[in-house]
């Protein structure tokens, strides 16, 4: 049996109201797609673990559940109930209380399915069942997961064990995990998936051939019966490293051709088949740049052998210089999606989307939006985010995301005019985008739990959610999550949703001051190294010398990256007294003594939040063990192992930045701390 860790939110804990079997014993699921058959089984498995009884299925109307696409349900619906129906999105549904039967319907099975584990959700917070009303559809088209996983089982920047996909250069013989995967994934609404790693290596390169493919569909398969679209991360340079050609020039008729071929082949295997997800010219992966061809040619090459059969490209924009200089103070790595792609808007085939990461630099704790976000008006894109802690703790340390993308969302990019939030922009509600939408890198793998630390499932759980609905508070995810996973009792939802939602600032406490990111230990990405980045290739400096610290990246005096933002944002970033303090040293270089908006200096704001950090951090370890009693003794156990792993994390983090900056700036704290 499965433990608890293991069931995430679909608990389907016994209940104490129970629905009767005599009653609800027989339900009506019409239909008999792949998607039908994971309903009946999710209902099967919740009403056995929920009431201790096995629902039978039928075809009959006259059930008291009716699960059904609304034009098979004659005339059960009210009219005002039909209109609804008509009114929603392929994807949207309603669950309706109608003469005593429950009616969950949509135009799709998918939309069924969504009705369904919206239905079981509610059952399981105790919501009654003869009152459930609810009209829902999502507010973004695209809902994506990106596996970083390797086949050697490896996942890149995983924190939650090896991969659930693939073993030992192998495809997992047993897929029952993957099915599991999709389960959870379907039931917050994710819907697609790319299942290998951005960098493409050499064996991961076949797995477009039929090398591959036949086990590839294997997966696809299970995805398909949870309503997910399955994509495939390529390598450029395929045509030159498994096709025999020597080049992969865009432009090149042969490998075009052999594109199409490529392609062809596995739509044979997989007809819905999503497309390709591309990381190109980025990190020293290949890509156009090496034929003199940009990422337009690059991109549209793909998209023309995808197009006949419904494909897309997903094309990323994380693309950058990484052999840079550090006496080089002109290039900024900021500055490059937008400078490489806003200049090809327009020129992209209408099947590519291009796929930007939240922020200009990497998945930092603190970073501005990225410019480049709705800066295109005739480009579709979709925006990165990044589940996986590779930054903000790597499941370690507490970090509860949703509040930082809920801030990336709500940015108004004023590229129309004031409102033109990035959260319309990826709805499509600003450019007449053809398709857009989320995407995230994922943070599960074959650890019990999934997820490193279990709290950590709140991350992925909540990224399903948001997307869906971004009119969603954080909070309000935390405690449905909390509801979820544990129970409702009042304690744990209290403690634990008050810790979720002050991880984010406390890891900002007590990690890279003020915006400038980085710090980090190289490589790892965990721990401190202040200067550990400060001399190297990838452009991630923070210029701290005796004088000062922070980016200048004005137009007056910097690298100018600040007028790649439309207006006022320009200006305010622009201008010192109008710059958020929170983002001041990703824009401006500034002396340890400048004042900030918070009538702080920034050397007193570094030691006072280093400080506050740590005490925090103790904190949630005393928070945490007030439920010892209460939450099950594995999560209580896992759980508390890290935040003793985080308090240590913290504490070297606080007296690092705190010793440096006071041996840098020699101005001590106004408090007389001790500082190492
Ligand atoms: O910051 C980097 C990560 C790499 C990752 C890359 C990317 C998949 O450290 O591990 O590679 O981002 O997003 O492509």
């Amino acid at each position: 049996t499965q433990s608890n860790m293991y069931k995430m939110w679909l608990q389907y804990r016994e209940m104490p109201n129970k629905i009767n079997k005599e009653t609800y014993g027989e339900i009506a699921v019409i239909g008999n797609s792949p998607i039908q058959e994971s309903i009946k089984e999710e209902l099967t498995r919740a009403f056995e673990q929920m009431y201790q009884w096995t629902p039978v299925f039928t075809e009959n109307l006259n059930a008291q559940i009716v699960i059904a696409i609304n034009d098979k349900l004659n005339d059960l619906l009210s009219k005002n109930h039909k209109d609804q129906v008509e009114h929603l999105l392929d994807e949207g549904y309603i669950i309706a209380s109608e003469n005593n039967q429950v009616i969950i319907t949509g135009k799709s099975s998918v939309a069924l399915l969504y009705g369904v584990f919206h239905f079981l959700k509610d059952l399981q917070i105790g919501k009654d069942i003869h009152t459930l009303n609810i009209t829902n559809q999502p507010k973004n088209s695209l809902r994506m997961i990106n596996q970083w996983d390797n086949l050697d089982g490896t996942i890149e920047r995983g924190y939650s064990g090896n991969s659930i996909f693939y073993e030992n250069g192998k495809i997992v013989k047993d897929k029952s995990r993957i099915k599991d995967y999709a389960r959870y994934l379907a039931s917050v609404g994710i819907n697609a998936i790319a299942i290998n790693n951005v960098n493409v290596w050499e064996e991961e390169t076949f797995f477009i051939t039929k090398k591959y493919l036949p086990e590839i569909k294997e997966i696809a398969q299970i995805f398909t019966s949870y309503g997910l679209k399955t994509y495939i991360s390529i390598n450029f340079a395929s045509p030159i490293a498994i096709g025999g050609l020597h080049t992969a020039d865009p432009m090149d008729e042969q490998v075009k051709e052999w594109w199409k071929k490529c392609v062809k082949e596995i739509y044979d295997y997989i007809p819905n088949f999503g497309g390709f997800l591309v990381k190109a010219d980025s990190e020293h992966r290949p890509g156009p740049f090496t034929y003199n061809r940009d990422h337009k040619d690059g991109a549209n090459m793909l998209a023309e052998a995808l197009a006949p059969f419904g494909g897309k490209v997903i094309w990323r924009c994380f693309v950058y210089n990484c052999v840079q200089d550090w006496r080089d103070r002109s290039t900024d790595r900021a500055r490059a999606a937008y400078d490489h792609f806003k200049p090809l808007d327009g020129l992209f085939h209408e099947n590519v989307i291009l796929q930007i990461k939240n922020g200009p630099m990497d998945f930092q704790v603190r970073e501005p939006v990225s410019p480049l976000l709705g800066a295109m008006h005739q480009t579709n894109q979709m925006v990165e985010f990044q589940i996986a802690q590779e930054y903000t703790g790597q499941q370690i340390d507490l970090c509860y995301l949703i509040p930082q993308w809920k801030d990336v969302l709500s940015f108004d990019t004023y590229v129309k005019g004031e409102g033109s939030t990035i959260e319309k922009i990826v709805a499509g509600q600003i450019h007449p985008y053809r398709y857009s939408g989320i995407a995230a890198v994922s943070n599960i793998g074959n650890d019990e739990n999934w997820t490193g630390n279990t709290l950590a499932q709140a991350n992925l759980y909540g990224y399903g959610r948001l997307i869906w609905d971004p009119s969603l508070e954080a909070e309000e995810i935390a405690c449905e999550w909390i509801a979820l996973t544990f129970d409702s009792s009042k304690e744990i939802k209290n403690t634990v949703s008050s810790m979720l939602m002050d991880s984010l600032s406390i890891y900002e406490n007590y990690t890279a001051p003020l915006g400038v990111g980085w710090m980090v230990t190289p490589h790892y990405h965990y721990g401190p190294n202040i200067d550990g980045y400060e001399y190297s290739r990838w452009g991630t400096y923070h210029f701290a010398d005796r004088n000062g610290i922070g980016v200048d990246r004005t137009q007056a005096t910097g690298t100018s990256y600040t007028s790649q933002y439309n207006e006022p944002n320009a200006s305010i970033y622009e201008q010192l007294d109008t710059c958020p303090d929170e983002l001041i040293l990703f824009f401006h270089h500034v002396p340890y003594d400048y004042v900030l908006h918070s009538g702080k200096t920034i050397i007193q704001h570094i030691y006072d939040t280093h400080f506050l950090g740590y005490k925090q951090v103790e904190q949630l370890i005393k928070k945490w063990a007030m439920l010892e009693n209460v939450i099950d003794v594995d999560t209580f156990r896992n759980v508390e192992e890290r935040l003793q792993l985080q308090r240590a994390n913290a504490k070297e983090w606080r007296d690092q930045i705190n010793t440096y900056f006071y041996r840098k700036s020699g101005i001590p704290d106004q408090q007389k701390r001790t500082i190492y």
